[in-house]
């Protein structure tokens, strides 16, 4: 008998190098060629980002992002989770195909309600910009959300609605020090974004930020399983394996 029963991928992923993805980022490219590209390079946590693709688009291109990662994901842990569209990767669960969760952002569907369709194996992430949003997520039922998604790191063209605007009207990202105050005020890990390029590893790196998210960084790179490489030994020549 195992005594430590696999369950699912909910209980072993690896946060640190995540790309986030869809059709809008890869300049044609299929968005399963990317995820090889970047699998061969190190990506440990895959989300598919396709917010002008309706349900069947999306199980379809999960289908091949899941078979991609089966094939290349052999040795590794690779999690992989739909952005938003829980009724895209239920979807998808039904159909038998290796979705491990979602993403959800605060305008999104409710994450207990997420939890409640999903069930226990799935993985959910929350975006959390604010010191407000990471309260309110370390509030929720123990073990309705496995982790956050923090961001942006710099201004990003990808997600122009992310940054914050005070009361004067300034704007701000996200710092290293907001990075360690949000982290202590949750359990939660804490993956970081937005912006980030290779020459941001180094401090992100020394931050407590769990690991880093990524699009255009690998998407738009010439060769993306090198950005991807590149992104991954920066981190571990200040983290180790870590
Ligand atoms: N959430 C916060 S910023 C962002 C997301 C999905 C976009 C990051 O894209 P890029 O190209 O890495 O700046
Ligand atoms: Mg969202």
């Amino acid at each position: 008998m195992n005594i430590f029963p696999y369950r699912s991928m909910r209980d072993c992923f690896d946060l640190r190098f995540y790309l986030v993805l869809g059709p809008d980022d890869t300049n044609g490219r299929d968005v399963a060629d990317v995820v090889r590209d970047a699998l061969r390079g190190g990506a440990s946590f895959i989300q598919l980002r396709a917010k002008h693709a309706d349900v069947r688009e999306i199980v379809d291109m999960a289908e091949r992002i899941a078979a991609v990662i089966a094939e290349e994901g052999k040795d590794q842990s690779v999690a992989f989770v739909i952005d938003d569209r829980v009724d895209a990767a239920l979807e998808a669960r039904a159909k038998g195909i290796k979705v491990d969760g979602v993403h959800i952002g605060q305008d999104d569907l409710d994450p207990q309600m997420a939890r409640h369709l999903l069930g226990r194996d799935a993985i959910i992430g929350l975006s959390a910009k604010t010191e407000d949003d990471v309260r309110r997520a370390e509030a929720l039922p123990f073990g309705t959300v496995d982790y956050l998604g923090a961001g942006p790191w710099h201004e990003t063209s990808t997600k122009p609605d992310c940054i914050l605007i005070d009361d004067h009207g300034a704007r701000h990202t996200l710092a290293a020090a907001s990075i360690d105050h949000l982290h202590s005020l949750t359990r939660l890990p804490i993956v970081v974004g937005g912006g980030v390029k290779l020459n941001d590893i180094d401090t992100l790196a020394c931050s407590k930020a769990d690991g880093w998210f990524v699009i255009t960084a690998i998407t738009k790179a010439e060769d993306p399983e090198q950005a991807t490489h590149e992104l991954v030994a920066a981190w571990q020549q200040v983290r180790g394996d870590q």
